[in-house]
């Protein structure tokens, strides 16, 4: 009966946002559409849990309103006078605990399954800045290059606002990809919901972990650890594209981000600074 019901409101909310995108729009309840198998695991354990809670919260509400009625001043007048019940206390422990026991195994499971890959076909090298990303593909030629957050002002039809970088990270769909995760000042988290991704970025420590893309598209993420007044303003765009594509743009990429070599541009980390700033004093973002 629960899991009808439960259906039908998923049902329901499904026809009633039809087109979910891989970023947040209006009115959005539950996850991003997963693009991952990681992400999809984790949908899939997500709603496991919510099948659990609200078994739970309707087994308690419905012993309350029993407790409320049957024992209160006017309908039990006379309460008995005993405090202890041996079977029941056993079950109200056991119970509990066999509940996280299922939940904990799947749990651990996923969580072991989203560590790393055993066969990674390419790696991406992520490090945090204040306030932006840095990226560099290792097997590529070492391919790097910076991402900042599109300012307000310079947004163009179709972008979309505190999300939008302007260079985006190109990745192969298909593929396992290791992504090494580290920062170069304070904490960053590296977090991207379509693709199941969360990872702190450490400084002077590098966190693994990895993806495997199932479809072309555009995948938005932020910065998901607070890491000063910049932090949310540091978005990540990611464009998955097909295996052929990829190779088509790192032709491109190569010659574009050859004269890079890891250099920071300062002059841009101010700018952006700067009209993020600017932007915050004139109350159009905060
Ligand atoms: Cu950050």
């Amino acid at each position: 009966m629960l899991r009808i019901l439960l259906s039908a409101f998923v049902l329901i909310l499904g026809t009633a946002f039809p087109a979910l995108a891989q970023a947040p729009h209006d009115w959005g309840l539950g996850l991003q559409e997963p693009a991952s198998p990681t992400m999809e695991r984790l949908s899939d354990f997500h709603t496991m849990l919510l099948y659990i809670i609200t078994g739970i919260v309707i087994f308690v509400s419905a012993l309350l309103l029993y407790v409320i009625i049957r024992f209160n001043k006017r309908a039990n007048p006379e309460p008995k006078k005993f405090s202890h019940n041996t079977l029941l206390e056993v079950v109200w422990t056991a119970v509990p605990v066999i509940i996280l026991f299922i939940i904990a195994v799947p749990s651990f499971k996923l969580l072991f399954y989203m560590d790393r890959t055993a066969e990674p076909e390419m790696t991406l090298k992520v490090t945090g800045y204040q306030w932006y990303w840095g990226y560099e593909y290792p097997d590529q030629d070492g391919i790097n290059f910076l991402s900042y957050m599109i300012p307000d002002d310079e947004i163009k039809e179709g972008q979309k606002r505190l999300l939008e970088t302007d260079t985006v990270v190109v990745l192969p769909i298909d593929t396992n990809i290791q992504i090494l995760v580290t920062a170069a000042d304070v904490l960053h988290s590296w977090a991207v919901p379509a693709l199941g991704l969360k990872t702190d970025a450490v400084p002077g420590r590098f966190n693994e972990t990895w993806v495997r893309i199932n479809k072309p598209g555009k995948y938005y993420g932020q910065c998901s650890e607070i890491c000063g007044t910049g932090h949310a303003f540091m978005p990540i765009t990611i464009k998955a594209v097909t295996k052929e594509e990829f190779e088509a743009w790192l032709t491109t990429a190569k010659e574009e981000f050859a004269s890079n070599d890891n250099q920071i541009d300062m002059s841009r980390t101010h700018e952006v600074a700067g009209q993020i700033t600017t932007q915050q004093m004139s109350g159009s973002i905060n």
